[in-house]
């Protein structure tokens, strides 16, 4: 049952407590770990270039079997040779698995054993979605790495519910691993379980055993707070294999990458940058700016002095602030570029802070001047 280590080989390179830098090797090209993985969801990173992605240093696309096996369909992808030749990023990608969209954007979703029936977004016809398909359509994709089909719970949820549900999560997770074809895919599992330490505990016990060759939190950032989110992370971060990745699914904000990344957290994936560089929000070290106020309209320099993206290498303030009143379309693809930018420069000075053992100085560092609430 064991997936094909080799060709997924995990190597720690250095450690600072629970945090540690990897090199993660895949078929389509090592990237190095932490790492923050953009969102991809329909076949692209909405608004940014797969040259613009790889000028940001970007490594891993994230892609998902939801939208994609809807429209175009998964048979289209496979026509390209997979996600790298139909979308024209050339690294690799992972895709997740779907469940978690059906349950966020599905309508009229019935949950069985066997798996889940939808109406689809896109045409209003019923479709179903099960561990076999969903890794049927994963192969098809053709990621690096692919996700098991799970079941998240919505927050707030019946304990009990939560608790049956992570035993699917589990019997879902075998039928994947049954089905799944290709070695030069590795299959993720899933560790479900909530806020609840006791259920996450289960989870583990649960899903270890399959040896997959990394493991992903989900169940969080799905409405519970910080409070609660963190020592789930913690707990379970801890009691995951230390010779494996470890992804914390939809996770996040900055703040959360350096939180996660000193718990021992490997990968991230969030829609955060994008999707509030649309509404018009850039990140910087100083925090977040609305580029829809008044300030950054009369403002000559760039949205971050210390940024090194081609917005701010090119644009002022002024400038962008401009395009997103006008609701110029370079205005949020500008956003949007600038804030991957920032985020993997994040993870890029928290690999350097634990190489240099200093992680701790330098997310509190980090966290007094992004927090001073300045902007
Ligand atoms: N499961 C899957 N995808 C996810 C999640 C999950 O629990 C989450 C939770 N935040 C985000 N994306 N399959
Ligand atoms: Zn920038």
């Amino acid at each position: 049952m064991r997936q094909n280590a080799l060709m997924f080989e995990f190597q720690v390179e250095s450690r600072d407590g629970r945090a540690r830098v990897a090199q993660f090797h895949t078929p389509r090209g090592t990237v190095t770990t932490p790492m923050f993985m953009p969102v991809g969801t329909q076949g692209t990173v909405k608004g940014v270039s797969p040259q613009e992605l790889l000028d940001i240093s970007s490594q891993m696309i994230l892609a998902n079997t939801y939208h994609l096996m809807l429209r175009p369909g998964e048979g289209l992808v496979k026509a390209h040779g997979g996600l790298p030749g139909f979308t024209a990023y050339p690294g690799p990608f992972l895709t997740d698995s779907g469940g978690f969209q059906v349950m966020s954007l599905g309508h009229m979703r019935k949950i069985t054993e066997e798996g889940v029936v939808f109406k689809s977004h896109v045409d209003g016809r019923m479709v179903d979605l099960s561990p076999e398909r969903s890794v049927e359509v994963q192969e098809a994709l053709g990621a690096d790495v692919i996700m098991a089909f799970d079941e998240c719970p919505p927050f707030p949820a019946e304990r009990e519910y939560i608790g049956s549900s992570l035993e699917r999560t589990v019997r879902w997770l075998e039928r994947c691993l049954t089905v799944k074809s290709r070695p030069e895919q590795a299959l993720f599992a899933i560790v479900q379980g909530g806020i609840h330490l006791d259920l996450r505990e289960r989870s583990l016990e649960l899903t270890l055993p399959f040896h997959t060759p990394g493991l992903a939190i989900g169940g969080l950032a799905v409405g519970e707070s910080k409070e609660e989110m963190y020592p789930a992370v913690a707990f379970t971060a801890q009691r995951l294999p230390d010779d494996r990745p470890r992804y914390l699914m939809g996770v996040g904000h900055p703040e959360d990458l350096v939180a996660g990344i000193a718990l021992g957290v490997d990968m991230f994936d969030c829609v955060y940058p994008t999707r509030t560089g649309r509404f018009g929000y850039a990140l910087t070290h100083d925090g977040r700016l609305n580029m829809n106020s008044s300030a950054p309209r009369s403002e000559l320099g760039p949205i971050d002095p210390e940024c090194d993206c081609y917005a701010c290498r090119h644009y002022s303030r002024a400038y962008l602030a401009h395009l997103v009143r006008a609701e110029e379309m370079l205005g949020p693809r500008m956003l949007s570029l600038h804030n991957l930018r920032y985020l993997h420069r994040l993870v890029e000075e928290a690999r350097q802070a634990i190489s240099a053992g200093a992680l701790q100085s330098w997310a509190t560092t980090w966290a007094r001047r992004y927090f001073k609430g300045s902007i």
